[in-house]
């Protein structure tokens, strides 16, 4: 590389770190001020009555009316099962303490459509949609803030953005299908839309009769360009029939598709190519991301196939295992790491297990390349479960960050038996 391209490249990661930077303080300042607060009580207002207050500032069935950008309150862990989609076209933020919203395998659960909704500790389980655009959710040119929920059991895309904007935190998609013969994927798809995933788990999902689609995670530009942003989270379990078992980053219509991933996980995810990740003319830049032990059906680029477009490595990433990365179409960097370990479980935990935090992360286990791997500045001073980065891993003295999606803190065994 020529000292100009370095240039050219470091200048366009500093950009992309400020990105990302700018991208953690956004999320600060979304709180929504509520002028209406509805309280749902399933008896005199039920959810689906105070969605229409909400967003028609009228009273509607026993529910008060809603005044500007309305506050709706569910109860305390309770099931409710809708017998249409709830459509916000409002300013609406829903506090759902818990409780269940059921799609009842009939429709989708929750469309914002031309509006903005703040979700917060909500489970969207159970919507239907025949062309996979949302079962869970489905947000057209509006805004979705989901918040400690969970989006599971829908079939047919457990949330679509299209000329749309978004943050995913703290949140879990997990276990959604898709639909026969129609396109996305089946746990979160991009299109045309700006979207910040942060400290999420995206898991089990079966994008497996999708014409065309990622396992986990689809970002594409049929009508304009996507931007995503992957932070501390974890792709895993995921699996197409298609490209892309964690994710499928595909610019096929020309408008462009920019994927930047810092301290993330993309482990154990199956496709036909590019089991882990599968960019197609996308601008990707991949920092401080593991991406190891995920399969596909030719075994080459099982980890990360990449056709055209611009991808940024080189920045303490760990592909693989064995001393192979499993990566087609790109090369690592001399920062990143191919470990020998024989086995990916010596590398990272492939099942999801309760660490700490508000959803299920993968552990590095004792001895893991992956444990203060980073020799650059860490990106992240948070992991996945938000504790504090970085830790001394591996008790040399010097705390310095892993990679991936988990800051470990493993216990020093010799010490506690008194050896050391
Ligand atoms: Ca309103
Ligand atoms: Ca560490
Ligand atoms: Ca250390």
């Amino acid at each position: 590389m020529t000292i100009n391209n370095e240039l050219k490249t470091k200048t366009k990661m500093n950009h992309r770190h400020q990105l990302l930077t700018s991208a953690l303080l956004l999320e600060l300042g979304l709180s929504s001020v509520s002028a209406g607060t509805i309280l749902v009580d399933g008896i005199t207002c039920t959810f689906e009555d105070a969605v229409q207050a909400a967003n028609t500032d009228m009273v509607v069935g026993g529910c008060l009316p809603g005044s500007g950008d309305d506050e709706i309150i569910l109860p305390i862990n309770a099931n409710i099962t809708l017998s249409d989609t709830a459509v916000i076209s409002s300013n609406i933020t829903i506090s759902g303490n818990g409780s269940t919203l059921d799609g009842d395998s009939s429709h989708k659960v929750i469309s914002i459509d031309n509006g903005q909704a703040n979700l917060h500790q909500l489970n969207i389980i159970q919507g239907s949609d025949i062309y996979n655009t949302g079962a869970g959710i489905s947000v057209y040119q509006g805004y979705l803030y989901l918040n400690q929920s969970t989006v599971s059991a829908n079939q047919g895309g457990g949330i679509h953005f299209f000329d749309s904007t978004g943050l995913i935190r703290q949140s879990t998609i997990d276990n959604n299908t898709t639909h026969l013969a129609a396109f996305y994927s089946a746990g979160v798809s991009v299109v045309a839309s700006n979207v910040t995933i942060n400290q999420s788990t995206i898991s089990n999902n079966t994008t497996y009769v999708s014409t065309y689609g990622g396992g986990g995670l689809h970002v594409g530009d049929y009508y304009g360009a996507s931007y995503v942003t992957l932070i501390n989270s974890t792709l895993t379990g995921n699996e197409t029939n298609h490209s892309g078992g964690g994710l499928l980053a595909d610019s096929q219509y020309g408008y462009g598709v920019t994927l930047d991933s810092a301290g993330n996980s993309i482990v154990n995810n199956d496709a036909a190519s590019g089991g882990g990740l599968f960019t197609h003319e996308a601008d990707t830049m991949l920092a401080q991301t593991l991406v190891s032990g995920n399969t596909d059906d030719v075994m080459t680029g099982h980890n990360w196939s990449a056709v055209d477009g611009t991808s940024l490595l080189d920045a303490d990433n760990l592909f693989g295992h064995q001393n192979l990365s499993g990566l087609v179409g790109v090369v690592p960097g001399a920062s990143d790491l191919v470990p020998s370990q024989l086995n990916v479980s010596n590398v990272v935990s492939t099942t999801l297990a309760d660490l700490g935090g508000p959803t299920m992360t993968l552990a590095l286990p004792p001895n893991s390349p992956a444990l203060d791997a980073v020799s650059g500045t860490c990106l992240l001073s948070t992991d996945q479960r938000d504790m504090s980065r970085p830790v001394d891993g591996d008790f040399d003295g010097s705390a310095e960050c892993d990679i991936g999606a988990v800051e470990a803190v493993i216990p020093d065994l010799i010490f506690e038996d008194g050896f050391d």
